[in-house]
This record gives structure tokens, sequence and C-alpha cells, in this order.
């Protein structure tokens, strides 16, 4: 009898420790902010429902928001525990076949245009905004495209990018964050690219490198204006790297809004198990009107 007491209260002791290993483990790093810049948060996805339901709300006919996949069985958006930046899950964007754009482009891409679904009272995200997000690199991805079968453009990586619709409501890219590869030291870095500014290409002069096997963040604030009066600014663990102002943001006045996405976006890849195959992740990612970075040291 003694026996079975003791193995009752060890078996207790064991579940307590168990749940609160556990919560402690799913107190994500957006609780931990301060008070001030947690109550600027308009959305957020931590993923710890251990799906993907917080990029798009199951029940919901117009949730203002969605995961858009080009390439099939090529492209998968998935929760994941194999990494996560805090709790217990990130998400995992693979892509797969994206070789020398022989076989077309291959996109996971994790979107919103609204701060909540419209069915749950939403609106258009803010005329300007923070827009963040925790990534990964498990590997030295290569993007670059090299003669003879480089079609011309270079080579491009899109994780980051907001669109906006066009006169004909078609949704289009206004600008990206890419990541590029430099072949002198092997060190990858973010770039900033808009077809609708001049010059497209905004580079960094002197290259903060991205971590590799480790988390970053990064932030970008974001102000909408067809006209010339819009802005980008881009901070890469609470640094400031880039910026454009006097920009154009939206393609037209009738559509004035922003539309954002995160994901794994190219026709080609390298530095993966095979040519073209290619996994990155994100956690905590947030859209609010603060900056989330200025607690990263
Ligand atoms: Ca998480």
């Amino acid at each position: 009898m003694r026996a079975i007491v003791g193995l009752c209260v060890a078996v207790l002791l064991s579940c307590t420790w168990v749940s609160r290993s556990i919560a402690e483990q799913t107190s994500t790093w957006i609780t931990q902010l301060p008070e001030e810049t947690k109550a600027s948060i308009i959305w957020y996805a931590d993923h710890e429902t251990g799906d993907l339901s917080q990029w798009d709300p199951p029940n919901c006919k117009y949730p203002g928001a969605g995961i858009f996949n080009t390439g099939g069985e090529e492209a998968i958006a998935e929760a994941t525990d194999r990494v996560a930046h805090s709790g217990l899950f990130s998400v995992q964007a693979t892509i797969r076949g994206a070789i020398r754009a022989q076989h077309g482009k291959r996109a996971v891409r994790l979107m919103r245009w609204t701060d909540r679904p419209w069915d749950q009272g939403g609106s258009h995200l803010p005329k300007s905004a923070y827009y963040s997000t925790w990534m990964f690199l498990p590997k030295p991805y290569n993007s670059k495209k090299y003669d003879p079968w480089d079609p011309g453009d270079g080579g491009w990586w899109n994780v980051f990018q907001f669109k906006a619709e066009d006169e004909n409501d078609v949704s289009q890219p206004t600008w990206v964050l890419n990541i590029g590869h430099d072949d002198r030291n092997g060190q990858l870095s973010v770039g900033l690219y808009s077809p609708i500014n001049s010059p497209r290409s905004i580079l960094q002069t002197n290259p903060k490198s991205l971590p590799i096997g480790h988390w970053f963040h990064v932030e970008v604030f974001f102000l909408v204006d067809s006209k010339n009066d819009g802005e980008i600014t881009v901070w890469q663990d609470g640094v400031k790297i880039l910026h454009a102002d006097q920009v154009k943001t939206a393609i037209c006045s009738k559509n004035e809004h922003a539309v954002w996405g995160i994901g794994n976006y190219t026709d080609h890849i390298t530095g993966g198990k095979t040519e073209g195959s290619c996994s990155i992740y994100f956690d905590d990612a947030a859209i609010s009107t603060q900056r989330v970075s200025q607690t990263i040291h």
C-alpha cells in the first residue's frame, strides 16, 4: 500500500513538473514584450496552436489572410516543432525543384491584408505600421544565377514582401526583401527590390550578414502611398539596415492598402540537401504600431 501511495505521489509530482515545463516553454517572446509595445500589436502569429490557423483561420469566409503556395507538392507550409524561436512551434516553409529557373517558380506565401477576418469586423491594415518576424536559415542558401544559364535576372529569393492591388484589382508586388549571396565571402544579406520605383534595387553599403543556424529578427516600417510619399525602413536584430522615403508603396490611389507576407519564393536555389530544395523557418511574426525590435540588442 505504501508503495502504491509513493508511486501515485511520484506520478503527481511528475505531471506537475511536465505541465509547468510546457507552460514555461509556451510563454512566447511576444508575451514578454514591454506592455506599451505589446498593446500596439494589431496581429501576431506565435504558432503555438500547433498549426497555421493564425495565418489561415478556419471557418472564415473572408479571412483577410491566407497561405498561397505555387509549385503543387513542391511548396509546403506547415507548423513544426523542429525549431522554435519561443514556445514549441514555428512555421516551416519548404520548396523543392527550384532549379535554374527551368521548372518555374516555387513559392510558399503567408499573407495578410486585414487585422482580423472581415467576418469578425476586420479592417485594412493601417496606412503605416511595423511588420516583423523572427527567421531561421538552417543552411547558407544561394539563389544567385550564373552564366550561361542565368536568364538575365541574376537570381532572387523573396522571403518578405508587400503587395498592392492595381487599377484592375490584381495583386502586384510593390516592395520585396530578398536574401542575396556574396560569392566573395559566402555571406547572406538582405536587399530591397521594388518593381514600381526607380532604381528598383536598394542594397546595403556595408551588408550586415545573416546568421546561419540562429534566429534573427527582421522588422519593416511601411508607410503606404501611391504617389511618392511612401516610406520603407528595415531593421535586422534592431539595427537599421535599409531605408527609402519619398517612394511609391502602392500602385494606385484606388487601392492604397498594404498587403504583407513572408515566405520562401524563388525559381533557383542551392545549398540545401539537393539543388532546388530549401526549408526556412519563421516565428513570432507581428504587425504593430510601435517598433517591436527596440527591445532587441
Ligand atoms: Ca512559436
